[in-house]
């Protein structure tokens, strides 16, 4: 692992092939259950670009009334799908955080999606940090400071790859730039599938 600024740890080539594709696996079923949505702006209702589902207790959604993590399915109106324990193994041992995780939010990026840049505050528990997961294309990431005018460096997100936001990373605003079409041959249609793994609620 390769501490890139206070709090953000980024592990290379965290999950090996065969585990990229067991992941891939779970995805296809979890989206059999809980299929990708399309995300609006509050207010504006502008449709985000990236498609999103999620798994675990809890899972965030955005529609014209505000963003927010909620039990079920905002078209299905079903519970999300459980998390599957390569996705639980993770957080266990990238968090390093005594709870586990009660929300996974997959985010599903086309060639052309983008991701502008964001702070993630929807959560009560900020102590807890923040974990992803790249499958497929390459994905050119960019991350400044606590405001939105700080300088940005850029990275590039592969597949298998895992990043750690927490402590004084926690709240750095982010987003994805673009993808690399065909840089990966992971996904038969390329594309990228991004998981954020978080503890939402203040543990008891
Ligand atoms: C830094 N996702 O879902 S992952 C998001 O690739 C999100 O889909 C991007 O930003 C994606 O909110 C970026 C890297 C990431 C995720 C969560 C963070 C960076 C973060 C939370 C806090 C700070
Ligand atoms: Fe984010």
């Amino acid at each position: 692992p390769v501490t890139l600024s206070p709090g953000l740890v980024y592990h290379p080539d965290y999950l090996d092939r065969p585990a990229q594709e067991e992941l891939l696996r779970s995805l296809r079923e979890i989206t059999r259950a809980a299929p990708l949505f399309t995300p609006r702006m509050p207010r504006t209702g502008k449709a985000f670009s990236v498609r999103m589902t999620n798994c675990g207790r809890l899972g965030w959604v955005s529609d014209v009334e505000g963003y927010r993590y909620q039990p079920l399915h905002p078209e299905t109106g079903r519970p999300w799908p459980a998390m599957p324990d390569l996705i639980r193994q993770a957080w266990e041992s990238l968090s390093l955080y005594p709870h586990p995780a009660d929300a996974c939010l997959i985010n599903f990026y086309e060639p052309t999606a983008r991701m502008g840049l964001h702070q993630d505050k929807d959560e009560e528990e900020f102590d807890a940090p923040v974990v992803s997961l790249s499958l497929g294309d390459t994905a050119l990431f960019r991350y400044g400071g606590l405001d939105r005018k700080d300088p940005t460096r850029s990275i590039r997100l592969r597949s298998g790859d895992a990043i750690v936001f927490g402590g004084p990373a926690r709240l750095i605003y982010h987003g994805i730039d673009r993808l690399i079409p065909g840089s990966s041959d992971l996904l038969p249609q390329g594309g990228r599938l991004n998981l954020t793994l978080r503890k939402v609620e203040k543990p008891l």
